[in-house]
């Protein structure tokens, strides 16, 4: 048995030295480990890189954050400084229009009668109020006066009634809802009128609220008033469609059904409850009771010579009074349509004026460069004796709602 014993290591299966050998070297196999005697020192120096890079990283977004931090303090404080630029350039405007207010009255010749009218330089002067220059910017002022408006506390069923459907309220049960509900809110009493509203009403309603019975305090006021919507008080013509229809005159236009002006800017809660018949716009005057022929006239009429009393304004009436008197059919049958002669020159004589005692000024400015502007809205009361004015500030508002 032992003779044909083969010795092991003839036929030893080859080991694993001999299939190192043999395999070929491959890329990703590791490097034989090499003795450098630098290599120690290098580690030291890629951490010190490494950790001088992340301080660099930290600082550039420590400064970055900085920076943009600076910057938008400094845009802030720009704007600020802007914005009180403007500010002062626009409460500028408004002392502008109160110094051509106390001027209009100041520089009456002596023994004329007094009066205000839309040709005055409180008015119309744009020399004063079309961007006027001032320091780094500009302002343009508006001023209209509160008595050109319907006083709206104390004004007749009448008179409301002919604004409210002169301005695109067909409906005549809801223009009387509207009236109605206008006097009830303001009486003193809790009795509703016919068409009218009292706490009953606004207590029944979702978010409940108890009628004023006192005087209106705003105009926005109205929309707490039974029956008056947004629409109504502020109109919903489009922007062109606006101008288009503000350029004519009230008869001339052909409202749509549901289609309003809005009575807003005819209605005033600053006036002395009467109307300067000077200054007075074709609806406030056709609210007045004035036929369109009438209004036409009187427009006409102060255009070339103002009124320099109401009884030029009556008398003009009268001596047209007759045809003229029936006027055009303006308002639809069943609206209020113009009343008798007699009554609408009582009316004039009672709530009529030539004289203007409150001034809503507008101004609104701009630095140059600037898109920044500020606004201010002001009222200012003229609390003189006539020839001898004296204004005083009744309301100041900084930038209001546009169109407020
Ligand atoms: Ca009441």
């Amino acid at each position: 048995m032992n003779r044909f014993r083969v010795p092991s290591s003839e036929f030893r299966v080859p080991g694993p030295g001999i299939e190192r050998a043999q395999r070929p070297v491959l890329l990703s196999d590791p490097k034989p480990e090499t003795r450098n005697p630098k290599h120690g020192l290098n580690s030291e120096r890629g951490m010190a890189l490494m950790v001088v890079l992340w301080i660099l990283t930290f600082l550039g977004v420590v400064c970055a954050t900085f920076m943009f931090s600076m910057r938008t303090e400094l845009a802030a404080a720009g704007n600020f400084r802007e914005e009180a630029e403007a500010y002062y350039l626009a409460e500028a405007g408004v002392y502008r229009a109160a110094a051509e207010i106390i001027n209009a009255d100041r520089n009456v010749p002596p023994n004329s009668s007094l009066y205000d009218s839309l040709d005055e330089h409180w008015h119309f002067n744009p020399a004063a109020y079309e961007g006027v220059p001032l320091g780094r910017g500009s302002y343009w002022v508006r001023v209209s006066d509160e008595e050109s408006k319907v006083p709206l506390n104390g004004a007749s069923d009448p008179v409301l009634r002919r604004l409210l459907s002169n301005s695109g309220v067909r409906d005549g049960r809801l223009v009387s809802v509207i009236v109605d509900s206008i006097q009830d809110w303001q009486d003193a009493d809790n009795l509703h009128r016919l068409n009218g509203a009292e706490d009953g009403y606004y207590l029944s309603l979702p978010v409940p609220y108890k009628a004023k019975n006192g005087n209106f305090e705003a105009i926005d006021e109205l929309l707490l008033v039974k029956g008056m919507t947004p629409e109504i008080l502020y109109g919903n013509a489009s922007r062109e469609r606006r101008g288009t229809l503000e350029a004519q005159l009230p008869w001339e236009r052909d409202l749509q059904p549901g289609e309003y002006l809005g009575v807003a800017p005819h209605l005033s809660i600053h006036s002395v409850g009467r109307v300067n018949v000077n200054t007075a716009s074709p609806e406030v005057l056709m609210a007045l009771g004035l036929t369109p022929v009438e209004t036409k006239l009187a427009l006409d009429r102060r255009t070339e010579v103002p009124f320099r009393s109401v009884g030029e304004l009556t008398g003009l009436l009268t001596s047209v009074a007759g045809g003229a008197r029936q006027g055009f059919a303006v308002v639809p049958e069943g609206q209020p349509g113009p009343a008798e002669a007699g009554q609408i020159l009582g009316s004039l004589n009672q709530m009529g004026t030539v004289l203007s005692r409150h001034f809503s000024v507008e101004s609104v400015a701009q630095v140059a460069g600037s898109r920044l502007t500020a606004r201010v809205a002001a009222i200012l009361q003229n609390v003189g004796t006539l020839g001898r004015p004296q204004l005083s500030i009744r309301l100041w508002t900084v930038n209001p709602r546009q169109g407020a």
